[in-house]
Order: structure tokens, then sequence, then C-alpha cells
């Protein structure tokens, strides 16, 4: 109840801002798009990284208000961007209750309209647990989502409670490696297997795969070998704010870190 207050409050007052963090390609490590994160601005504690919120706020009343400022914010960010890179897709995370809240499509068709973004331009990030209730209405929902263009990937991918046959049913077009699997997958044999089972999956569906925590050469490099098509993380990129983001993988000139 209070911290709900407190959400409308910061809401309200403009605290919340989205960082982004870049994507590559891992042939070519070219910029792809980007990540959607969002930070708090708190008036007392500082910059709030969503770890230490993003739980409690997705089961709150404003979630769904929230998720669509998020949407929309980082739509619109992407179409500017999109004048400089003509392929540049944007991530955004989804609460899940942005999920059952019934409307999600005419939403998505709000921001679309409203940025001038084509659909293929943004994806959406859900974690593979949002689908295991309400089957037929959660496979009609994905299905008009992919009408509009829009991509579809499961985050934290492999971590979940889903089995193996969403896959078959469900139109996901990417999959995003959690980095529990890439932090050991040069040295760790397990971790090597886990990698390449899902990097088969997605050959096999046809859906593109990228790698989140990419901290290290040697893991870019076997998933560059193994031929995972994207990477994400601190290695080429930290999750910065736009203005950040523009200078430093826009600009034209490649710095890392
Ligand atoms: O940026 P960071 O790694 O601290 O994010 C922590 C968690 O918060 C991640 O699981 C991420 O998916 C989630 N998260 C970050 N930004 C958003 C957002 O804008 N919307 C939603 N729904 N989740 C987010
Ligand atoms: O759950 P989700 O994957 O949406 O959240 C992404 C989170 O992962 C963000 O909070 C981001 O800050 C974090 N992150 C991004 N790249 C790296 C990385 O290379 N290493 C680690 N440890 N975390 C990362
Ligand atoms: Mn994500
Ligand atoms: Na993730």
């Amino acid at each position: 109840r209070a911290f709900e207050q407190e959400l409308r409050q910061a809401f309200e007052r403009k605290e919340f801002e989205l960082f982004y963090q870049p994507q590559f390609s891992a042939e070519t490590r070219e910029l792809t798009g980007a990540e959607a994160l969002i930070r708090w601005h708190h008036p007392h504690r500082g910059l709030l990284s969503p770890a230490s919120f993003i739980d409690v706020l997705s089961q709150k009343p404003s979630a769904p208000e929230i998720g669509e400022w998020i949407l929309h914010t980082a739509s619109s960010q992407a179409a500017r961007w999109r004048k400089q890179r003509k392929d540049f897709r944007i991530g955004v995370n989804l609460f899940a209750v942005q999920f059952r809240h019934g409307n999600l499509v005419q939403v998505v068709r709000k921001v679309l309209d409203e940025t001038g973004l084509p659909g293929e331009a943004v994806e959406l990030e859900i974690v593979e647990n949002i689908l295991l209730h309400d089957e037929p209405d959660t496979l009609r929902l994905l299905n008009d989502l992919r009408t509009l263009g829009v991509g579809l990937a499961f985050d934290d991918y492999g971590t979940g409670f889903a089995s193996l046959s969403i896959l078959k049913r469900y139109p996901v077009s990417r999959l995003k490696i959690d980095r529990t699997f890439i932090r050991d997958v040069d040295t760790n044999p397990e971790d090597e297997a886990v990698v390449r089972a899902i990097l088969y999956l997605g050959r096999s569906f046809g859906m593109n795969v990228i790698a989140e925590g990419v901290e290290t050469e040697a893991q870019l490099s076997f998933l560059q070998k193994s031929g995972c098509q994207e990477v994400q993380g601190y290695l080429l990129g930290r999750p910065v704010p736009s203005a950040e983001f523009e200078e430093r993988f826009l600009s034209g000139i490649t710095k890392k870190g």
C-alpha cells in the first residue's frame, strides 16, 4: 500500500529513467539493437537498480501503467535511433500483468502508431513462466502480437519451468540464453552442453539466439564459433543512459567497456 503510493509519486515526478544496453552481432560485432532497462532515481536512496524494486513493482496496481510508459519511451527512443541505424531493434521487458491484462495488443499497436516504429523494430521480452497458464488465450495473444510484426523473446532462457514443447506451440522468435549459463561456458562442460543445446534448438526452430552476460573475450569467442547470432554483456557494453548510448554506440566511434 505505502509502496504503491511511493511508486505513483515516483512515476508522476519522473524519477524513472530507461538505460539502454547494446546488443551486437557475435560474428561482426556490429550493433544490432539495445535492451531497455529501468532505473529509479530515488530521492533518498540514490540510483536504484531494478533488482531492488522490480519484483515488488510488478505486483502493484500501477505496474501496467508503468509498463506502458516503458514501452512507449523505449519505442520513441528507438524510432529516433533508427534514423541512424535502419535495422536497429529495441528489446522491452514486459511485466506478467501486462500479459494478462487483456489490452496488450491494443497498447502495442497504439505505441507503434504513435512512434511510427515498424513492428519488427520491437522485441518484447517475456520469461517463459508467463506461458504456463491460460493456454488458448495465450496462444491467441502471441499470434496477435506477431501479426503486428513485433518479435517475442524468451528472457533468461533455460532457467524457467516451461517444457520444451512450448517452443513448438508458440510463435517465439528469439531465445536469450540466461547469463548463469554463459559465466563458465568456456571452462565448464555442463554449461557448454546447455548452451549448445539451446543453440541447436534455436537453429531447429528457426529462432535467433542471443547470449546475455558476456563478460570475456573467451566467452564471446566460444559463442561466435558455436553459431550464436548475437551477444549482450559488459564486455561490449553496459546499460547506459540514452545520451551516453548515442555517444558510445551510435556516433560511429567504437569504444569498449
Ligand atoms: O538492469 P538489471 O540487470 O539490474 O535488471 C534486473 C531485472 O529487472 C532483470 O530481470 C530485468 O529483466 C528486470 N527489468 C529491468 N528493466 C525492466 C523493465 O523496464 N521492465 C521490466 N518488466 N523488467 C525490467
Ligand atoms: O533479466 P534480464 O536479462 O532482463 O536483465 C538483464 C540484467 O542483466 C540487467 O540488470 C543488466 O544490468 C544485467 N547484465 C547485463 N549484462 C551483464 C553482464 O555482462 N554481466 C552481469 N553480471 N550482468 C549483466
Ligand atoms: Mn531482459
Ligand atoms: Na535476462
